[in-house]
C-alpha cells in the first residue's frame, strides 16, 4: 500500500512545479512576432535612425512557435551612440506581495567569446508613464561566453537561459527589463555587420 502513495505524491509535486504561474504576458514573443513588434504589453526602447539601437521582432525562437525580439545596432546607420541600451520592458502586475520570485529569459548572442554585447537585465519598481526610471530591485549582467553550460532553447540552441531572484515587494507590480549594452573599452566596435542579439521565453514565477 505504501508504494502507490509515494508515486502519487511524486506526480502531484511535479505537476505543481510544472504549472507555476508565469506572470509575464506574451512570454514567448509569439504575439510580438505576429504583430511585427507592436505590442500592448512589451515596450521597445529604441531609436535606430537616432543611433540609439533598433528593437524588433524575429522569427527565431527558443521554444515552440516563431517569435523572439531582436536588439541590434544596424550597420546601415551612419553613427551610433553605444551608451544607449536598447531593449524591452514589461510592467508585470498581480504578483503575490512580498514574495521571493525568479525572473528568467533566454538570450542568444552568436558573436562568441569576443562579442562586444552584454545582456543587462533585471527588475525595477514601476513609475507610471516613466519606464526605466524606477529604483532597481535586482539586476544582473551576463555575456554569452559565460553561458556554455546554461539550459538551451529547443528550436534554436543559441538561446541560453539566464535568471535572477528578487522580492516582489508590497505593491505587487514590477517592471522587468532586458537590454543590450555594448562594450567600447577597446574602441568603437566593428560595424561592417549589424550587431545583434535575441531575447525570448520570459518567465516571472514565485520560487
Ligand atoms: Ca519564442
Amino acid at each position: 500500500m505504501i508504494k502507490p502513495l509515494l508515486i502519487a505524491t511524486g506526480l502531484l509535486a511535479s505537476s505543481l512545479a510544472f504549472s507555476a504561474t508565469n506572470y509575464v504576458v506574451d512570454p514567448q514573443l509569439t504575439d510580438y512576432r505576429s504583430n511585427k513588434g507592436k505590442s500592448p504589453v512589451w515596450l521597445s526602447h529604441e531609436d535606430s535612425n537616432g543611433g540609439l539601437g533598433d528593437v524588433g521582432s524575429s522569427g527565431d525562437t527558443a521554444f515552440d512557435a516563431k517569435g523572439s525580439a531582436r536588439i541590434r545596432f544596424k550597420s546601415s546607420v551612419p553613427t551610433h551612440d553605444f551608451s544607449s541600451k536598447p531593449g524591452l520592458t514589461q510592467v508585470i502586475s498581480g504578483l503575490p506581495a512580498n514574495t521571493d520570485m525568479s525572473y528568467s529569459l533566454y538570450y542568444c548572442d552568436k558573436k562568441g567569446a569576443e562579442s562586444p554585447s552584454t545582456l543587462y537585465f533585471g527588475v525595477r519598481e514601476v513609475v507610471e508613464g516613466a519606464p526605466l526610471t524606477g529604483n532597481v530591485i535586482a539586476e544582473s549582467r551576463v555575456h554569452t561566453r559565460d553561458l556554455g553550460d546554461a539550459p538551451m532553447g529547443e528550436v534554436k540552441d543559441c538561446f541560453r537561459q539566464v535568471s535572477l531572484d528578487f522580492n516582489s515587494g508590497a505593491s505587487g507590480n514590477v517592471e522587468i527589463f532586458s537590454l543590450m549594452e555594448v562594450y567600447i573599452g577597446d574602441g568603437e566596435p566593428n560595424m561592417t555587420k549589424d550587431m545583434e542579439v535575441r531575447i525570448d521565453e520570459f518567465s516571472v514565477t514565485a520560487k
